[in-house]
């Protein structure tokens, strides 16, 4: 299962969603509060902007072109 990081109403999240949608993927949502919640993303994947994606095989992918290119490839 996928665990999607997003602030809800980003554009960069919402491609994000797009492309799993596209893809058919399970996925569930943390929705990350603006500021302090950044920590959590920062210690998580080394810097503080959603999207992040953490797949179940402990993949912590950011960058929403990148977490497509992603996801595109996954099975
Ligand atoms: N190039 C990044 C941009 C991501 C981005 O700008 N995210 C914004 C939300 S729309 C963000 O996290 N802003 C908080 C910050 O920069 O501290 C991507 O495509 O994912």
């Amino acid at each position: 299962m996928i665990t999607l990081y997003q602030f809800r109403h980003s554009a960069f999240c919402l491609k994000t969603r797009m492309a799993l949608h596209a893809k058919k993927l399970q996925y569930r949502v943390e929705e990350v509060t603006p500021g302090i919640g950044q920590f959590e993303i920062f210690k998580l994947s080394g810097q503080k902007q959603v999207p992040v994606i953490v797949d179940s095989n402990d993949q912590v992918i950011n960058d929403s072109s990148t977490i497509c290119e992603y996801i595109d490839k996954k099975k």
